[in-house]
């Protein structure tokens, strides 16, 4: 899917047509494949935003999240969302792809970014989240050099990870300790983002925001783990969900909320830092009761602990202090717990009744998910 299509591609010959593509805004976003990447490239696109996104190379599509929303780039008149193979592991293709698509607005969504999985993974977690980051602001920074096109800006996709130990409730002005290899990554990110502000006048914002969920949330974290449990033991399909640690508390929102958050950071007159926050927190125990007993279950006939999901270092108690992008950005969610656990419990029943269809008719097996 992805084309190595430039700007000048997409105009034509048409004037009218090619007066609008001007006067559009252009957005560039890493990490377009992802949950975040996919609502933000939907709110873009209705704000009539032309998007590009880089995909990196996989021996499978990775592109379901986006599927719905992709016309052929051959269809100029249409196709406003355009895909290019890069990886921010590889500078040269960032290099490349900012200089040819000419963006005024940077998202860097791109990551490594399971925490458990960054204890497995260390060098190539830094590689990405820290580095990879650098790696773009250098690009940008270049670019900016070279073209003189100073107004673009740019967002870095922050975390509540980053304040770790930190007790809360975490606001801008709270220390960071971080407790993983993700974490550190990303600390290392907000710092080259906080310093090419600083250093070369660039619009950087870094966007700190807590845990965001939706039934397009990848299925290894806690929340879409147990959703999707929900849906196939409701369907008869499973009948055990085995979990980590059940205390940990999270900030829990909806990821459609918290795109429109970064948006908007980058329409201010100023670049500053903010976090993204429901103001709320609940354990693991309690999303588990609300998502099991959504459906008339009891968590605890199905639940196993297994010590495999234990982390060596653990994030305890997270609760954000979004008061600033409240008031400065007037920002606030729109989907509180309870909803959020429903709509993911809605849509993972609906995925594991067709799940069904196709083992009855013996296409699938039940242990296996698609
Ligand atoms: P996802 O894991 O769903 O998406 C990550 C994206 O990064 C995917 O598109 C993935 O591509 C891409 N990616 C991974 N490695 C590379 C690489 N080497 N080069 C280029 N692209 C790469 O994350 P979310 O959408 O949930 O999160 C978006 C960002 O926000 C991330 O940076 C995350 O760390 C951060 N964040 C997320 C929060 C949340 O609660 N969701 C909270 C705070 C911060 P592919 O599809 O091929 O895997
Ligand atoms: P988190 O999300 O680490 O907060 O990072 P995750 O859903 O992975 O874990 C939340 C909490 O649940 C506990 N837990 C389990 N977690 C997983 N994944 N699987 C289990 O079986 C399990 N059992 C218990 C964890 O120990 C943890 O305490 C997410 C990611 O999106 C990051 O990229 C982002 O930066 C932060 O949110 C904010």
């Amino acid at each position: 899917m992805a084309s190595g299509t430039d700007r000048s591609q997409s105009t034509t010959t048409n004037g009218v047509e090619e007066l609008s593509i001007s006067k559009r805004k252009v957005a560039l976003i890493t990490g377009i494949t992802g949950q975040d990447g996919s609502y933000l490239t939907e709110l873009l696109l209705d704000k009539g935003y032309e998007v590009h996104g880089l995909i990196r190379r996989s021996s499978n599509f990775n592109t379901q999240r986006i599927n719905h929303i992709y016309i052929d780039p051959h269809n100029v008149h249409k196709a406003r969302m355009k895909l290019h193979y890069a990886d921010l592991t590889d500078a040269s293709s960032l290099r490349r792809w900012i200089d040819t698509i000419s963006p005024d607005e940077i998202y860097n969504l791109a990551a490594q970014s399971h925490v458990a999985v960054s204890f497995e993974i260390p060098d190539y977690t830094a590689d990405v989240v820290a580095t990879g980051s650098l790696r773009l602001l250098e690009a940008l920074r270049s670019h900016i050099t070279t073209s003189g096109r100073t107004h673009v800006k740019y967002y870095q996709a922050g975390s509540s990870e980053m304040f770790g130990s930190t007790p809360p409730p975490q606001s801008e002005d709270t220390p960071f300790h971080p407790r993983s290899p993700y974490a550190a990554s990303k600390c290392a990110a907000h710092w080259y983002t906080v310093n090419y502000r600083e250093a070369y006048g660039i619009f950087a914002c870094n966007g700190i925001l807590f845990n965001h969920e939706s039934p397009r949330r990848g299925e290894n974290f806690v929340t879409r783990k147990i959703t999707r449990a929900v849906g196939r033991i409701k369907i008869g399909l499973q009948s055990k969900l085995f979990l980590g640690n059940l205390q940990a508390s999270r900030d829990w929102g909806f990821a459609g909320d918290y795109v429109e958050a970064m948006w908007l950071m980058l329409q201010q007159d100023k670049p500053d830092d903010y976090v993204v926050a429901t103001e709320e927190s609940h354990t693991v125990e309690e999303f588990l009761e609300k998502a099991f007993g959504y459906v008339g279950l009891n968590w605890k006939d199905h639940v196993e602990i297994d010590k495999r999901y234990f982390r060596p270092t653990e994030v305890d108690n997270l609760k954000g202090d979004s008061s600033k992008a409240r008031k400065a950005l007037g920002w606030k969610p729109k989907v509180g717990f309870e909803q959020l656990v429903k709509m993911m419990v809605d849509e993972d029943v609906e995925l594991a009744k067709r799940e069904k269809v196709l083992v009855d008719a013996g296409f699938m097996d039940a242990q296996q998910q698609p």
